[in-house]
């Protein structure tokens, strides 16, 4: 796709310090204090000493890019790491490299992130101008999405090489990163060539969407990590009363989805919804003609003359039509059915885990749900 060039919107630079919590817990402390040592392995390769202008690029990439999130994914490694593994293999060398995986994810996150706003023709991302947008990058930006890529394959082998998990976790990341993109294949099947499919926007199908494009990388990933490094492999070797590894893994993939599916339709909510002084992303959703769950919900409860109002508007850029959307959503009371859905979904999720008697430590997804619960960021 061509670049259009971006809307006043471009200009607008909002402090990166209204995002997320500022790193005050001990853990977060630890957690950024590797970014560095992150960057170093990536940029000051004795291997590619001939080409110093390309690894002090790659040095720019990785601060821009990497840094400025919540970092929930990266943290979620070391957290849940500390409540999975055998007290006595938790040392200060293991939790480091539950770490590294945290920056692994972040990494790819940030690929993710390049790509994404490249595709969703969005401006802004976190507080500041999209990648691809500053310095009127452009589509150039792809070949950094693709070096932060294989930032993540570097890192992973210097320090996971001679771990006897390294060929699971090197298979979980090209695994999920297929499910991601298949996800977003989906995603952009909703309106080809910009003309939105309407009558595809079913719960089934938007359902499918955010399982495939959010849940995995975002949620199910930092954790089978952790369960790999602490051993659990995904097997069918017995661990406790009778449960499988294997089945602890998939334990673990059906509430993370779950939770996966619940954070994505809060991701759509603010889209339209939220401030962006706060998410530090403006909304390109209606104008980009996604199948988001407002547009799904809005559909299904649209008389024939608001469902002709979609039809005319929604995949349409220009102010009038984003406004003629929101103000159907809003005449149509998703702000209301959004914040019951929230509530009740959170209180699912919760029940979900403790529904489970023998396996996971609840506090792996209790931490992580009561993270994204009634988030405006
Ligand atoms: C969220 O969609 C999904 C992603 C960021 C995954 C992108 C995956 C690729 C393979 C490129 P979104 O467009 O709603 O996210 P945001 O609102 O952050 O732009
Ligand atoms: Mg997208
Ligand atoms: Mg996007
Ligand atoms: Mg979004």
């Amino acid at each position: 796709p061509s670049i259009q060039p971006c809307c006043a919107m471009s200009s607008i630079v909002l402090p990166p310090a209204k995002l997320g919590k500022a790193a005050s817990s001990d853990e977060q402390l630890e957690f950024v204090s590797l970014f560095p040592d992150v960057v170093r392995d990536l940029s000051t390769d004795p291997e590619y000493d001939d080409i110093p202008e390309a690894l002090k690029w790659f040095s720019r990439v990785l601060q821009y890019n990497v840094r400025g999130g919540k970092m929930n994914r990266g943290l979620a490694v070391g957290m849940s790491y500390k409540l999975l593994a055998e007290p006595s293999t938790i040392t200060p060398g293991t939790i480091r490299q539950a770490h590294i995986l945290g920056w692994c994810i972040e990494l790819l996150q940030s690929y993710f992130l390049v790509a994404d706003d490249i595709i969703d023709n969005s401006p802004l991302r976190r507080g500041r101008p999209a990648w691809h947008v500053k310095d009127n990058r452009g589509l150039a930006a792809f070949n950094d999405a693709i070096l932060l890529e294989a930032g993540i394959y570097k890192i992973l082998k210097k320090h996971f090489q001679n771990e006897p998990y390294y060929t699971r976790i090197l298979e979980l990341f090209h695994s999920v990163t297929l499910k991601t993109s298949l996800g977003q294949t989906l995603d952009l099947q909703s309106n080809p060539g910009g003309k939105p499919q309407l009558d595809q926007f079913t719960m089934d199908r938007y359902n499918a969407i955010v399982r495939y494009k959010t849940g995995f990388y975002s949620f199910y990933l930092p954790v089978a990590l952790a369960m790999y490094m602490a051993g659990i492999s995904d097997s069918d070797h017995v661990r406790v009363a009778g449960i499988t590894d294997a089945e602890l893994h998939r334990q673990a993939r059906t509430i993370l989805l779950e939770m996966g599916s619940f954070f994505q339709v809060q991701d759509d909510y603010l889209d339209c919804f939220g401030d962006a002084s706060v998410t530090g992303k403006v909304g390109t959703d209606i104008g980009e003609g996604k199948c988001t769950w407002l547009a799904v919900v809005a559909l299904q409860r649209a008389s024939p003359a608001q469902r002709a109002l979609m039809e005319q508007h929604y995949g349409s850029s220009s102010d009038k039509s984003v406004e003629v959307v929101t103000t159907l959503y809003k005449e149509l009371g998703l702000p209301a059915t959004y914040r019951s859905y929230e509530e009740s979904t959170y209180a699912l999720i919760r029940m979900h885990v403790q529904q489970i008697s023998r396996g996971l430590n609840h506090k792996v997804f209790f931490k992580f749900l009561d993270k994204i619960h009634l988030r405006s960021v």
